[in-house]
């Protein structure tokens, strides 16, 4: 079997996504996530003026070889898209050429469903803990909080909705300026952890973003001050690109910590996992090189009790998602699965044969990943410029978004 052709879609269906495409001279498609939100069509230049002019004539089995010569063959290594698209795609016409779910291909199930955490969000607690009953009545079995902190006008994770209740996106030209105050939000959040107990009770697995933003001596505070609380995890409480900060973090807390949605290599974890410094490792499919790198993570953290939780926001697209599921069934380390869910509309630009209900995923049994990409569809919605918002401080210095 050869690659006979490589084509990328960019689509908006309500956020931007990009997807490459291989087809096969059998007939066979496979599909991978190349989306990198605020910077996507530097990945298709990439992807279309340097990688795919590469595949065409290769056999699509060699999933590992063609991993390492991109990886090798770059020479500039790392990259959050560089490997994950292609990988993905080959993963992808592999299964569908075996009959089988890509889940087989990678050790069969060892489990019968995945569970998840949804997002609540509220510009105050009132509405945040709305917003965990709402995650609640759709079945998630543990909630991820994020409130508004009194003083600051918009924060991580609380975004503006219209008047059904949908988040806003802000597809803009340039990114929207959003405050930051660490003293204000290091005071709020034990609040928000203490009235969401006194509401839901002892057991709910409630889990926490900080998003890069506190210094270590900062972040060993919250964790300590929200060990009452008992949460499921403390995410990203330092820019961890600085791998030795979670020394002084796990010397001061037993609070677990997740970490990795934006790293793109298993040096990025060196030390975090061969340490012990976390619980849950949280790479993409998608920004992490597809799923022959993160499934030799998952196998690395293993060894140390560490926990797969794959990334897994709105703007993983389908396509990313499908893979992380496939992984979650059948990786034994398997931790918890973000799941952010997609509009309706990018729903049907994917369609997908994994399913959610009961707040849990399972991957289905189409053959491959079980993607169909609309690309009629997808060309009805065409590419809209995005970027993520930016922090400032009060004194308007950047911070950590
Ligand atoms: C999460 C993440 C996301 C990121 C987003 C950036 O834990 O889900 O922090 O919400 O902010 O993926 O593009
Ligand atoms: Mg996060």
């Amino acid at each position: 079997m050869k690659i006979v052709d490589a084509e990328v879609v960019v689509t908006s269906p309500g956020r931007n996504f990009v997807t490459l495409k291989l087809t096969t001279d059998e007939g066979l498609t496979g599909l991978g996530d190349a989306t990198l939100n605020g910077r996507e069509l530097a990945v298709v230049s990439y992807l279309t003026d340097h990688v795919t002019p590469l595949l065409i004539g290769l056999d699509p089995h060699r999933v590992e070889d063609t991993w390492q010569s991109l990886y090798r063959g770059a020479y500039w290594r790392r990259g959050p898209v560089t490997m994950a698209a292609v990988d993905v795609a080959l993963w992808d016409i592999k299964a569908k050429a075996a009959g089988l779910p890509l889940y087989q291909l990678l050790g069969g199930a060892s489990r019968e469903r995945i569970g998840t955490y949804g997002h609540a969000n509220g510009r105050d607690i009132p509405e945040l803990l709305d917003s965990v009953r709402a995650r609640l009545a759709e079945g998630c079995p543990a909630v991820r909080i994020q409130s508004g902190v009194p003083g600051l006008k918009a924060v991580y994770g609380v975004s503006d909705t219209d008047d059904t209740g949908a988040p806003v996106l802000h597809q803009q030209a340039r990114p929207l300026v959003e405050d930051w105050d660490t003293a204000a939000y290091l005071r709020h959040v034990p609040t928000v952890f203490e009235a969401v107990r006194a509401e839901f009770g002892a057991e709910l697995p409630l889990l926490h973003d900080s998003h890069h933003r506190l210094t270590p001596v900062q972040a060993a505070r919250l964790g300590k001050d929200l060990e009452p609380y008992r949460p499921f995890w403390l995410e990203d409480c330092t820019p961890a690109e600085n791998q030795e900060a979670l020394r002084l973090v796990r010397r001061s807390t037993t609070t677990p910590l997740a970490v990795g949605e934006v790293f793109n290599t298993v040096y990025d974890y060196q030390t975090l996992v061969t340490e012990q410094l976390i619980d849950y490792v949280r790479s993409a499919v998608t920004h992490f090189g597809g799923v022959t790198p993160l499934r030799k993570l998952f196998d690395f953290a293993a060894q140390y009790q560490i926990k797969s939780a794959i990334h897994g926001p709105e703007d993983i697209s389908p396509v990313g998602m499908a893979a992380a599921v496939h992984l979650d069934l059948a990786v034994h380390n398997f931790g918890i699965q973000e799941y952010s869910g997609h509009t309706p509309l990018t729903d049907e630009v994917f369609r997908h044969a994994y399913t959610f209900s009961d707040g849990h995923l399972h991957p289905g049994d189409a053959p491959g990943i079980g993607v169909e990409l609309d690309e009629e569809l997808a060309a009805a919605h065409p590419y809209s410029a995005a970027y993520l918002p930016v922090n400032r401080l009060h004194d308007g210095t950047v911070h950590d978004w």
